[in-house]
């Protein structure tokens, strides 16, 4: 880096370049199946695994090829020809039925989040999302754009869901949370995140506060009613009143909202929250001089194509916490996508 080759021939530019394809290649191979026809580990032709997709031969072929480039795959000389296998990385994260699988969240990135990057100049000329030029729906609620059919709010909790599979224990044990037995999950979604609380807390429940539309989806796809320590709560954070409880989590909440509705959800936590509670946000943190890490450098910028908020250092969410009411503010960065800050009342 720095030296005089990266002049003469820009690997990064290039390696940047190529950053999209490489994204797409990805996310197509999940989608078509690929992963989940090889997790057998019984190793197939391109002919055979085009068949029983429902693929051209010619198409595949590549695709095989390119993912064996990207290492998602290995491939084989035999006499019958070329045979593919998917590698240990695929068959944990990108097969649909692994319990780490990524697949959802390729889906939510390739099919929703690709098309608002479609208008990412316009974003950042304007500062707002572009649900209007991609959708053509209103921007002015950026959740009643996301989820303005039940598919689309399927594939984001699904989405959602997918990165606790990777990241949740790690946001959950970044402070002992034993002492909360009483907590909500703001905007839990899914609820993937609250069952690793509860199976990392077993005296714990978890209460799942989220929108009507989210808590029939989460119940009828996501909890099953033999999961007795997730119960559920119907309703809209900014507009109806919040339950008393030991323990708030916003995970991924904040970060879709400005500072003034960050401060006006977070004036209402403290207000339910009872005398020795406390808040766990659950963010990916940028440095303080927003240096990096570059994910969430991206995803901010996602922040900015897809809802009304931005990723922030954990001074930013320190401050946020403190005109609150909040007070000892204690920081952890797990090196994972996710971190966790604790405010205590
Ligand atoms: C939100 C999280 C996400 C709102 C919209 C979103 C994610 C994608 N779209 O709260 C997950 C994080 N990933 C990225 C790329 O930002």
């Amino acid at each position: 880096m720095g030296s005089t080759e990266d002049l003469d021939y820009p690997q990064i530019i290039v390696q940047y370049s190529n950053g999209f394809l490489i994204s797409k290649v990805m996310f197509t191979a999940c989608e078509l199946g690929v992963f989940d026809l090889l997790e057998s580990g019984k190793p197939l032709s391109s002919d055979a695994i085009a068949a029983h997709l429902g693929a051209s031969a010619i198409g595949m072929e590549r695709l095989l090829d390119a993912c064996v480039g990207l290492k998602l795959l290995t491939v084989e000389m035999t006499q019958e020809g070329a045979l593919y296998r998917n590698t240990e990385i695929s068959n944990v994260y990108l097969t649909k039925s692994s319990p780490k699988s990524q697949y959802h969240i390729m889906m939510y990135y390739s099919n929703t989040v690709y098309l608002c990057w479609q208008y990412l100049t316009d974003a950042v000329r304007e500062g707002r999302n572009q649900y209007e030029r991609a959708f053509g729906i209103s921007s002015k609620d950026p959740f009643g754009a996301m989820y303005r059919s039940d598919e689309e709010m399927l594939k984001f909790m699904a989405g959602q869901n997918s990165v606790w599979s990777i990241c949740g224990r790690d946001v959950l044990a970044a402070f002992d949370l034993s002492p909360f037995t009483q907590i909500y999950d703001l905007g839990g979604g899914g609820g993937a995140l609250a069952r690793e609380c509860v199976s990392l807390y077993p005296n714990s429940t978890v209460t799942i506060y989220d929108l009507p539309e989210v808590v029939q989806v989460a119940k009828e796809q996501f909890v099953s009613p033999e999961e007795r320590q997730i119960t559920f709560h119907e309703g809209d954070f900014f507009n109806d009143s919040i339950p008393k409880a030991e323990l708030y989590i916003l995970s991924k909440i904040l970060h879709d909202w400005d500072d003034d509705k960050c401060k006006q959800l977070l004036a209402k936590v403290y207000k339910a929250c009872k005398p020795g509670g406390g808040v766990l946000l659950v963010e990916s943190l940028l440095n303080e001089d927003k240096s990096g890490p570059v994910e969430t450098q991206l995803y901010s910028m996602n922040m900015l194509v897809q809802t009304e908020g931005k990723e922030r250092t954990a001074a930013e969410y320190s401050k946020l916490l403190e005109a609150a009411g909040f007070g000892v503010i204690q920081v952890k960065r797990t090196g994972k996508l996710y971190d966790a800050v604790l405010g205590r009342k």
